[in-house]
C-alpha cells in the first residue's frame, strides 16, 4: 500500500518565499529532530550549521505528502549531507540517536532552560553555563545579576513559558484597540506574528498599531498603552522611541535587522483567567509585543512582522540576491535604480519583487 502513495520529489523552487509552506504538514517527525539539531548548532554558536538543519526541515515542511524513503527526493536545494544522514536514520529506525544523544546532554537542557527566560539570549545562556550554573534556583542563589528584564521573567518563568492561546491573543488585541482608541480615533490594532500564520498558539501577542493619516500614530504607545494608568494590567514594560529615518541609506541584506526601530514596547500583561494554568490565582502573566508603524511603512512592518523567522530571512536574501534590492520592515529599497518602492499593501511588495504572492498561513517556512 505504502508503495502506492511514493512520493516524487524532483524539483522545489530554492528560496522559502517562493514556495507554500502550510501550518500542518505530513513530515513533523522529521522536522522536529532537524530544528532540534538546528537549536543546538545556535547554542553553540554555529549559525551556519543552524540555518542548514532550518533550511532543511524548511524543505520537508514544503513537500506535498509523507517521506517514507531517502530516494523518493532528488537533489533538492537546502537538504545537505548530514540532514540527509539524519533524516535516514529517522525513516528506518524512528529515532536518531545523534539527536537522542543532544536532548539528554546536560548543556542542550541548560541552554533550553536558560533561554527560556524572558530577556536572555544564547550569549547569556552561554556564560551561565560556563560559570557553572545549572538551574533557575542556582541562578537566584548564587546572586546572578538580572536585568530587570530578566528578573521579570524570571518571575514569571512558569506562565510565560505556558502556550498563549489563540482566544486569549484575541482578548488582548481587542482591549489594547479600545484603550487606543480612546486616545487616538481610527487607530488599528493587528494580530501579526505567528497568530497571523493561523498558529493555534503562541509564545507571545504581536501587536502592529497604525493609524490612516500619517504622523497622528507618532507616540501613541507611550500614551494609550505603556505608560497608562491601568497600571494594574502591566507587569512589565520597556519602550522604545521610533529611531527610523528615510534619510540614511538602507542597511545592506544580513547587516541588523531593523525590526526593532520602531516605538515598540516589549511588555508582560496580566491577563484574567478562568481555567487552565493560573486559574487558582485568576491571572496569568503573558508577553506582548507592540510595534508602531507609520501607515506608509505599514505594508512592510506587516509582512516583517508576520514571519515566520525563515521565511522572513529568505524574503531578505531573495530581495539581495535576485534582485539587488533591500527589504526590511520600513522599507524595500532598489539598488540599482536609487530608489524606494512605495507599497500599499503587502500584495504590493511581493510585486515589486516578482514573487508570486503568499498568503500567510502558507508562509510558515
Ligand atoms: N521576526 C523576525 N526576526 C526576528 C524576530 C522576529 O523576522 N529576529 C519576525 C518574524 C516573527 C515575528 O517577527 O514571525 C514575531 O516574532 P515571534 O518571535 O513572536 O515569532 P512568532 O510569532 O512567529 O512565533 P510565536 O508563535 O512563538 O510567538
Ligand atoms: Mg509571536
Amino acid at each position: 500500500i505504502e508503495s502506492r502513495h511514493r512520493l516524487r520529489v524532483s524539483w522545489m523552487a530554492p528560496y522559502a518565499c517562493q514556495r507554500r509552506t502550510p501550518l500542518l504538514h505530513s513530515n513533523q517527525p522529521l522536522t522536529e529532530v532537524l530544528e532540534t539539531l538546528a537549536e543546538e548548532a545556535s547554542f553553540s554558536g554555529s549559525e551556519g550549521r543552524s540555518l542548514a538543519f532550518t533550511r532543511a526541515a524548511s524543505v520537508l515542511k514544503a513537500l506535498p505528502g509523507r517521506l517514507s524513503a531517502l530516494e523518493e527526493l532528488g537533489p533538492l536545494p537546502g537538504i545537505g549531507e548530514h540532514s540527509r544522514r539524519v533524516i535516514q536514520d529517522v525513516l528506518e529506525d524512528g529515532v536518531s540517536v545523534e539527536v537522542e544523544r543532544v536532548k539528554l546532554s546536560e548543556r542542550y537542557r541548560t541552554m533550553k532552560l536558560f533561554t527560556r527566560i524572558f530577556g536572555v539570549g544564547v550569549r547569556t545562556a552561554s556564560r551561565w553555563y560556563q560559570e557553572g550554573l545549572r538551574t533557575l534556583v542556582d541562578l537566584q542563589e548564587r546572586n546572578t545579576k538580572l536585568t530587570r528584564q530578566q528578573q521579570a521573567g524570571l518571575r514569571h518563568y512558569e506562565d510565560l513559558n505556558t502556550p498563549v492561546e489563540r482566544g486569549e491573543a484575541e482578548f488582548i488585541g481587542q482591549m489594547v484597540q479600545e484603550a487606543v482608541q480612546r486616545f487616538l480615533p481610527g487607530a488599528s490594532v493587528t494580530l501579526a506574528g505567528g497568530f497571523r500564520r493561523g498558529k493555534p498558539h503562541g509564545h507571545d501577542i504581536d501587536l502592529l498599531l497604525t493609524h490612516p493619516e500619517a504622523g497622528r500614530e507618532a507616540g501613541l504607545l507611550s500614551r494609550a498603552v505603556c505608560l497608562s494608568p491601568d497600571q494594574g494590567l502591566i507587569l512589565y514594560q520597556h519602550s522604545q522611541e521610533n529611531s527610523f529615518t528615510l534619510h540614511e541609506s538602507p542597511e545592506a541584506p544580513g547587516g541588523r535587522d531593523l525590526l526593532d526601530r520602531f516605538e515598540r514596547c516589549f511588555s508582560i500583561f496580566r491577563l484574567e483567567v478562568r481555567g487552565g494554568p493560573g486559574a487558582a490565582r485568576g491571572w496569568k502573566a503573558v508577553r506582548v509585543d507592540l510595534v508602531v508603524a507609520p501607515v506608509s511603512q505599514f505594508p512592510f512592518a506587516l509582512l516583517g512582522w508576520t514571519g515566520s523567522r525563515h521565511f522572513e530571512r529568505e524574503l531578505r536574501r531573495f530581495a539581495g540576491h535576485e534582485r539587488k534590492m533591500v527589504l526590511n520592515s520600513h522599507t524595500l529599497y532598489d539598488t540599482r535604480r536609487n530608489l524606494f518602492l512605495p507599497a500599499a499593501s503587502e500584495e504590493e511588495i511581493f510585486q515589486h519583487l516578482g514573487l508570486e504572492y503568499v498568503p500567510p498561513a502558507q508562509r510558515n517556512a
